[in-house]
């Protein structure tokens, strides 16, 4: 009897994507080790706390393939780039793997919708979520580093700026989920 509730391309969609946010967690990890190597403990812990969002992921994307009855594949971590050249590179870098990552998302989105796997396309939906989240938390860095000089960022602006992110919450807050009690 058949239990595995998963087609072949989408099981192997989730497989690969399971992969990818591994493969993410690594970034998170190479560039933290990296900012920690050159001062930047604040930033570095910030990267490193959201590598562990990351490898969340990879673990979200393991139970929902058991939970269909499905087979899960592990393979090797693609190892992540060369290390940033700049606090400026490194926030361009972090932005653009979370862009990378949204299409993949949308690509097993479109696909469970054109199998007509809603079970699927609803477990979906959080990491739709997730990525605008996380593109919207990229892109304040981007805008953060861009107020400190940007490719010129001197010192001064990096350590103030250091220091910031050592206190900020990993997540932002989303349009939709702001509230008149929770703003
Ligand atoms: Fe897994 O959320 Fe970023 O990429």
């Amino acid at each position: 009897m058949e239990t595995n509730r998963l087609s072949p391309t989408i099981q192997a969609a989730l497989n690969a994507q399971m992969t990818n946010e591994a493969h993410n967690a690594q970034i998170y990890l190479a560039y933290a080790s990296w900012a920690s190597e050159k001062g930047y403990d604040g930033i570095a812990n910030f990267l490193f706390r959201h590598a562990n969002e990351e490898r969340n992921h990879m673990q979200k994307f393991l139970e929902y393939i058991l939970k269909r009855g499905g087979k899960v594949t592990i393979t090797a971590i693609p190892a992540p780039g060369p290390d940033p050249v700049s606090m400026n590179d490194c926030f361009e870098k972090v932005f653009a793997s979370e862009v990378e990552n949204t299409t993949k998302i949308y690509d097993i989105v479109n696909t469970s919708m054109a199998e007509k796997d809603w079970a699927t396309f609803n477990f979906m939906q959080w990491f739709v979520k997730e990525q605008t989240e996380e593109e919207t938390l990229a892109l304040d860095l981007l805008d953060k580093i861009k107020v400190a000089g940007g490719a010129n960022a001197k010192d001064d602006a990096l350590f103030v700026l250091n220091t910031e992110l050592g206190k900020t919450p990993d997540d932002a807050t989303l349009a939709q989920d702001v509230t008149v009690e929770k703003p």
